[in-house]
């Protein structure tokens, strides 16, 4: 490489001449290819001349290496390796622009390893993603193999090894010149994993994709090497941040069944918000200013790669899901100590969970089995007929409507998690589903958002009439919680529209991660309650209104109407909210005015402290699945091989409900 610039410096003709081979354009298309895809594919956040030229320098040794692998071969085999190469580079490149437009983020190994869950997931919404004009990622493909079949730069290296030799050495050089920049700007940045984005805006990429397998072998040999020592540390961390039940509250639902609801991608931005004038969620708004309802408009989600997943596991563990990967997916065989299980064994409450999409996605059918759920009624015990269904799986009317069914034969009291389905990317609606108008910003996802959520409020609402006429409604607490945003930050424009704002700085990017929380159930003291909160704090809150004590159990978040609530929410990438500053990108925002602070806060150090360790003793906790060495006083380990999914047949069903159809159902029956 350096051979090759220091020549076309001094003789560019004889050189062209010399070099003019596959392998050089090769590297010169990839190369340009990546860096174009950096700028218009994703988001990377890059600021001055001096980030820009690492993110210009950074693919060029992963680029220079793709053309050298084939330096491995001698003769024409060495053109088969380049194209070879070469198109399986353009296509790691392509899935990860289609990965970024759904998920905001990068392809790694942790989220492969989730397999067909993740890439289900993908598959199903894959429609709204790719799109004909993406053919033009692949024409520098096309032109290498029109090149190679027309023999039109057909040179062989000979002297393969020392080709190889040079570039490899060149590849080196690169990249710690690369690394080197890399850590001028911002220092430590390998030790720092927290946020993807960042690497691949140094180190490119490629060489991310290199940086992560390193990684995760890492995180294997973690568990490995844990022993019961570790969680001493985290027993100590938990008991000291341990806050107290609020006495006004503690127990003041106790024995009442548990609906525990997924709202799908709900922004709290849409609570009390009207389009041209008329509500988007009626129904939402009143139960959020019902005096029988906690509201928390400033409840923020928490999720990583899991999505809908990491919000279901951080409220039934009120830890943290993983900083790559699902935690669903990658530790379902870990042992946990999860809400179902704590409110059979502590409440003798029946659980299940509900959801109008396959078992296996997300691995939910394992990662059950190690809460703890009694029972999963998953798409099996549902009609998923064409017009039932929409994009993963039942919509939400018909989902609410059959549930309805099934819940009426559950033994009492249960707790029930329902997940909805409707409102999920790209939101567009069956026009039958629907009568409410779209928006008119600019952007046809964020324009479809509002008519879905307005579908989702209206199933919630049919939902509640058809418990209150079942007689459901009166002993029950509703726990709904948006589980993520729904709109990321590729529809910042449509959304600085929706706000009436010139542009969504990254400041009100952290704002809009509010996703909706309220607690209602009739008799309940509500009010709007402005501390600031998260998914990790769900489940401490719940346990004590349940009149559960929960200071045996190691938790991260803590009880949100405790007084001794400690309000700062951590994300998942290291930033963080507080009620008074926005942590974003190692930088300080003043909440009242938006802006970045010149200088930072006071207690800056013990806010980035108190952030930096939740998610570290989380973190400690998964890698190493400490819980295998903690048990709760008084709980009684999980065992999974007690648990399982499968439906029961038609003759089981019919010969159980034959004994007697009405008879009350005990809690270890089969309440199919
Ligand atoms: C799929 C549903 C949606 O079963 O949970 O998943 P998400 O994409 O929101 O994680
Ligand atoms: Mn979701």
């Amino acid at each position: 490489m350096l051979h090759f610039l220091k020549s076309i410096v001094k003789e560019p003709r004889k050189t062209f001449k010399h070099y003019n081979s596959i392998f050089v354009l090769a590297f010169f298309m990839l190369w340009a290819k990546t860096f174009i895809v950096y700028l218009t594919q994703f988001q990377l956040g890059v600021e001055g001349f001096f980030q820009y030229f690492i993110l210009f320098i950074n693919p060029i040794s992963s680029c220079l290496f793709v053309a050298a692998i084939c330096f491995f071969f001698k003769g024409k085999g060495q053109y088969r390796t380049l194209l070879i190469g070469y198109t399986i580079t353009s296509i790691w490149l392509y899935s990860n622009i289609v990965y970024y437009r759904f998920f905001n983020d990068f392809i790694t190994v942790q989220t492969m390893a989730s397999g067909p869950s993740n890439a289900g997931q993908l598959g199903e919404s894959i429609a709204g993603l790719i799109y004909p004009r993406d053919l033009i990622f692949f024409l520098d493909v096309f032109i290498l193999f029109f090149i190679v079949a027309k023999k039109k730069l057909p040179v062989i290296i000979k002297n393969n090894k020392k080709a190889l030799r040079r570039t490899l050495s060149a590849v080196i050089c690169v990249f710690l010149i690369n690394l080197g920049l890399a850590e001028i700007d911002r220092p430590q940045l390998l030790k720092r994993s927290f946020d993807r984005n960042y690497l691949v805006k140094y180190l490119g990429l490629y060489n991310f994709a290199i940086y992560d397998v390193v990684q995760t072998s890492k995180t294997v040999t973690q568990r490995a090497l844990a022993d019961s020592s570790d969680v001493t540390e985290v027993e100590n961390y938990v008991n000291a941040n341990y806050a107290e039940p609020n006495p006004e509250y503690f127990g003041a639902l106790k024995g009442k069944n548990v609906f525990m609801i997924s709202l799908e991608s709900l922004q709290n931005f849409v609570i009390d918000y009207e389009l041209n004038g008329v509500e988007v969620t009626p129904f939402l708004n009143s139960l959020a200013h019902s005096e029988n309802t906690l509201y928390f408009p400033n409840f923020f989600h928490q999720t990583g790669q899991g999505k809908t997943s990491d919000a279901e596991f951080m409220i039934d563990t009120a830890l943290y899901p993983m900083a790559q990967g699902a935690v669903y997916v990658n530790k379902s065989n870990s042992v946990m100590q999860g809400m179902p299980a704590i409110l059979s064994q502590e409440a003798g409450y029946y659980t299940s969970a509900m959801h109008g999409n396959y078992k296996t996605f997300w691995n939910r059918n394992e990662m059950y089995r190690t809460m703890g759920y009694d029972d999963f009624f998953d798409a099996e015990y549902y009609d998923m007929t064409e017009e039932h269904t929409k994009n993963y799986g039942m919509k939400d009317v018909p989902f609410f409507e059959e549930s309805v069914e099934i819940i009426d034969k559950f033994p009492q009291p249960f707790y029930t998690k329902m997940i909805t389905l409707s409102n999920h990317f790209p939101f567009g609606m069956d026009p039958e589903d629907t009568t409410f108008p779209v928006g008119d910003f600019g952007d046809d996802v964020v324009n479809q958002y509002f008519q879905s959520a307005n579908y989702l409020d209206q199933s919630l609402q049919m939902f509640f009439e058809d418990l209150k006429a079942k007689g459901l409604y009166e002993n029950s607490v509703f726990v709904l919680y948006g589980d993520h945003y729904g709109l990321s930050g590729a529809h910042n424009k449509g959304m600085a529209n929706v706000l009436g704002k010139e542009e969504i700085t990254p400041f009100d990017e952290a704002q809009l991660q509010r996703t909706v929380f309220m607690i209602h159930s009739p008799g309940l003291k509500g009010g709007i309650n402005e501390t600031y909160v998260g998914e990790t704090d769900i489940r401490p809150t719940l346990l004590h209104l349940l009149g559960i004590d929960t200071s045996g159990y190691l938790e991260m978040g803590t009880d949100m109407l405790s007084p001794e609530h400690f309000p700062i929410v951590p994300f998942r990438n290291g930033d963080f909210v507080t009620e008074d500053y926005t942590y974003i990108d190692e930088k300080f925002y003043d909440n009242k005015t938006g802006l970045e602070m010149a200088e930072p806060p006071e207690d800056a150090q013990k806010l980035i402290d108190a952030s930096k360790e939740k998610l570290y003793m989380s973190d400690q906790i998964i890698n190493k699945d400490l819980l295998r060495f903690y048990t709760p006083p008084g709980f009684e380990p999980i065992n999974r091989e007690d648990y399982n999914y499968l439906k029961p047949s038609q003759a089981e069903v019919d010969a159980y409900r034959s004994v007697d159809p009405d008879r009350v159902i005990e809690k270890d029956e089969v309440p199919k």
